[in-house]
């Protein structure tokens, strides 16, 4: 028993520090990183890591606009991220913490400055498309060879939906995005903040809404890769995860992932410090450690999505850097589009509208 021979002041020193070990709390999308990094930063810094997850934008927003989440990092994609700085949700980065961050990639700065103005309040973790995930083998039994799987036809064409109905068709629950589809496939600009414009998506989903099985943004991964369902409107690297893990279970399920033809939309995820964070110190660490090359291209490769980091990039697969479905060559990128964040006013319709769809009368 050798504490017996520690003095007072020294006993209390030890709980104290014990109360105060140093921890951070990270609020991430899920199947979003490999959780070997999560183990790797607790054993490098010494930092308790409290890891959770969400799958919604606005799930995200609520806690942020609150206030007091008690995270020290969140990652918002580049629209919400915009409402939120203005909000005051978030500090300012304090670059001399941050020496990785020459690792990253000026080209996705660029973008990402739209929505964070000189990149002072996030850096860039991943960036994606969202599109179609098919089964092939399920669509084309049931639609033919020639099933429209890379064309937005595939899951607003009533014809078709109807037919595939039966195997089960999964579409996010994220407005912010579903929208812009709808509207892109019917001819309109994706990025209309026009009620008038908006309001025509409705018509579009209530004409394939009795064909939908579930609105929801994560369940598809598993979904499609066990044969559950065979078409998800969802996101680029959750799809090739799907088509991963289907693979590894070897059971014979195909999957493939498209950014339709007719124009997909790109978003931006973005690390960034909550105003209130409990431990921004700790906070710039965990951002510190992202931005290490290695450690962000161990992340991209685990989950089929491209990154902000240019240093990163000697160190992917040829599976991720070679895919122009995750990094996109020149031509499909001329195919991506992206949005402003809807005002106050706006938002509040396309949520009503969202909720409306979502409940199909
Ligand atoms: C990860 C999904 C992140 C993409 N599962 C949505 N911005």
């Amino acid at each position: 028993m050798k504490n017996r021979f520690l003095t007072a002041a020294a006993s209390l020193a030890l709980i104290a520090g014990a109360a105060t070990a140093e921890e951070v709390r990270v609020y991430n999308w899920s199947d979003y990183i490999d959780e070997e990094l999560l183990a790797k930063f607790e054993a490098e810094t010494g930092i308790d890591l409290i890891y959770d997850v969400f799958d919604s934008n606005e799930v995200l927003e609520t806690k942020m606009l609150a206030g007091g989440s008690g995270y020290d990092v969140v990652v918002p994609s580049g629209t919400f991220l915009q409402r939120q700085i203005s909000a005051g949700a978030f500090q300012k980065l304090d670059m001399s913490k941050l020496p990785n961050h020459k690792n990253m990639w000026d080209v996705v700065e660029k973008r990402t400055a739209q929505y964070d103005p000189d990149n002072a309040y996030s850096i860039n973790y991943m960036w994606g498309t969202t599109g179609i995930g098919v089964n092939v083998g399920k669509v084309t039994e049931l639609l033919g060879e020639d099933a429209p799987i890379d064309s937005w036809a595939l899951v607003f064409d009533p014809a078709n939906m109807e037919k595939l109905a039966g195997c089960g068709v999964h579409f996010l629950d994220a407005p912010a995005e579903m929208i812009p589809a709808a509207l892109k496939y019917i001819g309109e600009d994706p990025d209309s903040q026009d009620p008038d414009v908006i309001a025509k998506a409705e018509a579009v989903y209530m004409a394939v809404r009795p064909y939908i099985q579930k609105f929801h943004s994560s369940e598809y991964i598993n979904g499609l890769a066990n044969g559950d369902i065979c078409v998800a409107v969802g996101w680029s690297g959750d799809v090739l995860q799907a088509r991963d893990r289907a693979a590894e279970a070897d059971n014979g399920v195909e999957i493939a992932y498209h950014a339709p033809k007719e124009g997909a939309q790109m978003w931006f995820d973005q690390m960034a410090i909550p105003v209130d964070a409990p431990n921004p110190d700790a906070a710039h660490t965990f951002l510190n450690f992202i931005m290490d090359a290695q450690n962000m291209a161990a992340a991209s490769n685990y989950v089929y999505y491209a990154n902000g980091n240019k240093a990163s990039q000697e160190f992917l697969v040829e599976d991720v850097i070679g895919d122009p479905a995750i990094y996109p060559d020149a031509a499909t990128l001329d195919n991506l589009f992206t949005t402003r964040p809807y005002p106050a006013k706006v938002q509040r319709i396309v949520t009503r509208l969202w909720t409306k769809i979502k409940s199909g009368i």
